[in-house]
């Protein structure tokens, strides 16, 4: 089993709900997701500190500010709960100082799932170092290793939360490979859901490699982005590559995909992959509609060992509870 990483201090956020279709309902980043993978691998260990200059290195300071005191802002304003946005400025968004929580809730946001509670910060704190560390065991020179993070990753931008994610743990280990001298860096995002904060950061940079499978965003969150016609631009234009499938994948659709992925990867010629692994593509899933089960996830696995890339593999979502930890654990097996 490769090295792992994890801290505790992730449990501590507890999200209590979110807007879905229309309702607040209970919110589906439980904490149980994390005991649930920690308990399927024993011998996790504790992440180093590697600071806020990582973090700094994908991330907005006027965001990460926001992240650190948000809560408390929102508790000094009297508002009951968790916060939240209800005003988000899609149309002429500048940078004017406002200070009201209210105003710079929805300014830092895209979505009404991911409220920012009074632990979010140091939860997605310790994620990032956990995806730093293990970055770190790779750069000494082991093959692989993998990060527990929650909350996920992957939705989070420059300077915006949604999809339950604050910090993107990916582009911050992907930017620190850069900044320790990796050339090229590939990420290969297999969570259920289109890695639109991923995608975002580096959508100019042809110096990073995104390429997604996810559920159509015809159909399915974060609808706006995933589609197949975005492709990068600038000097990033073709390193961006998505391919969205339609809800009922199986393996035999879903490994299909992730070959095309690779192959595109293995033309980029990177020096290490990042992998944006969500096990919300397994069958049972209750806010998803693929239909892995739990020994495809080695398949998938070993697909990816087999290019021989070096790889830091950092969670993103899954969601079905007990199942969660089985599926990780499958996965990382397909490295051995
Ligand atoms: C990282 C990740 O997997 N983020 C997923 C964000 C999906 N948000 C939209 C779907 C919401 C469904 N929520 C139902 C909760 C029922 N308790
Ligand atoms: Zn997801």
């Amino acid at each position: 089993m490769m090295r792992g990483f994890f801290d505790p201090r992730q449990l501590k956020h507890a999200p209590r709900q979110e807007l879905h279709n229309g309702a607040f309902v209970a919110h589906a980043d439980v904490p149980l997701r994390a005991e649930s993978v920690a308990a399927a691998l024993p011998g996790l260990e504790p992440p180093g500190d590697h600071g806020e200059a990582p973090i700094l290195g994908v991330h907005d300071a006027g965001y990460v500010d926001f992240l650190k005191n948000g809560a408390r802002l929102w508790a000094e304003a009297g508002r009951p709960g968790e916060a939240i946005g209800y005003v988000f400025p899609v149309v002429g968004r500048r940078p004017i100082a406002l200070s009201r929580i209210d105003a710079l809730v929805g300014r830092y946001s895209y979505d009404a799932g991911t409220p920012l509670t009074p632990d979010a910060w140091e939860a997605s704190y310790w994620s990032a170092q956990c995806a730093l560390s293990a970055l770190d065991a790779v750069l000494a020179g082991d093959r692989n290793a993998f990060a527990l993070a929650r909350p996920p990753g992957h939705h989070a931008g420059r300077d915006y939360m949604g999809g339950y994610c604050y910090l993107n743990y990916a582009a911050v280990t992907a930017q620190a490979a850069r900044d320790a001298g990796v050339e090229r860096v590939a990420i290969l995002d297999i969570d259920y859901h289109h890695g639109n904060g991923t995608q975002h950061i580096f959508w100019e940079r042809g110096d990073v490699f995104y390429a997604s499978i996810h559920a159509d965003p015809a159909t399915d969150y974060p609808f706006y982005w995933g589609h197949a016609d975005e492709a990068g631009e600038g000097e990033g234009a073709g390193k961006t590559l998505n391919l969205p499938l339609a809800q009922g994948a199986d393996l035999g659709v879903y490994r299909a995909a992730q070959t095309r992925a690779l192959d595109a990867i293995a033309g980029f010629d990177p020096g290490l992959i990042v992998v944006s692994f969500g096990a919300d593509t397994f069958v049972d899933d209750p806010i998803s509609r693929f239909r892995l089960e739990t020994p495809d996830y080695a398949v998938l696995g070993t697909d990816i060992a087999a290019r021989g890339w070096p790889g830091v593999i950092v969670m993103e979502g899954g969601y079905a509870g007990e199942a969660l930890g089985r599926n990780v654990a499958s996965f990382l097996s397909g490295f051995a």
